[in-house]
């Protein structure tokens, strides 16, 4: 099983994302209800690694946090852009979810991820783009933001490649606590 960590979008901001998924040739866009924001790409395990981390991930704990989408930006170099992404305004509850689920996923024996976290929501992945075109995306989408959201949980998802491109199966839910009110002012 090829398997993640992943934050899926509100359906209503996929479908913001999904009206500006276009204009870029050459850029495979994601489909709106495959957006997510990655917590951890786990990769191909077996059926008793699967439960272990199942088990592992039900041990993370934490409130209830809004996040907010920023702006747009790229994966490559100077020569090609390879990921066409929607951005997040810095938050810190996403940077200590993000590291509860790493230290959890070690517990369960996972190799520590190496690469930093770089939080971000995938919407194209490019092929032989031409450069002033994603360059033009980037300028035009610019002052894009979302609404504020809630992250309530994050999942466990299954990843099938498929020549028509991944599907995404949820396996496990996890649920954050509501947040405690803040104490009433006297
Ligand atoms: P990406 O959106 O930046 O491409 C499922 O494949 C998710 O895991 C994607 O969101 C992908 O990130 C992320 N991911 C991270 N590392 C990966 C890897 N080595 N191979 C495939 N997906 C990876």
């Amino acid at each position: 099983m090829r398997l993640f960590v992943a934050i899926p979008l509100p359906e209503d901001i996929g479908s913001d994302l999904g009206r500006i998924s276009a204009g870029v040739p050459g850029a495979k866009w994601v489909a709106p209800e495959n957006l997510h924001i990655t917590l951890r790409f786990i990769g191909e395990v077996d059926g008793g690694a699967f439960q272990d981390i199942a088990a592992a991930l039900g041990g993370v704990a934490g409130e209830r946090f809004e996040l907010r989408l920023d702006g747009v930006g790229q994966f490559g170099d100077r020569r090609r852009v390879r990921t066409l992404w929607a951005g997040l305004a810095p938050s810190d509850p996403l940077k200590r979810l993000q590291g509860r689920i790493e230290t959890a996923l070690q517990g369960s024996g996972l190799e520590p991820e190496r690469r930093k976290f770089h939080p971000h929501v995938t919407l194209a992945r490019l092929k032989n783009a031409p450069l002033d075109r994603a360059a033009r995306y980037l300028i035009d989408h610019s002052a894009y933001r979302s609404r504020s959201f809630s992250v309530d949980g994050f999942v466990l998802f299954q990843s099938h490649l498929a020549s028509a491109g991944a599907i995404y199966q949820p396996e496990v839910e996890y649920f954050l606590r509501q947040s405690e009110p803040d104490e009433a002012v006297l």
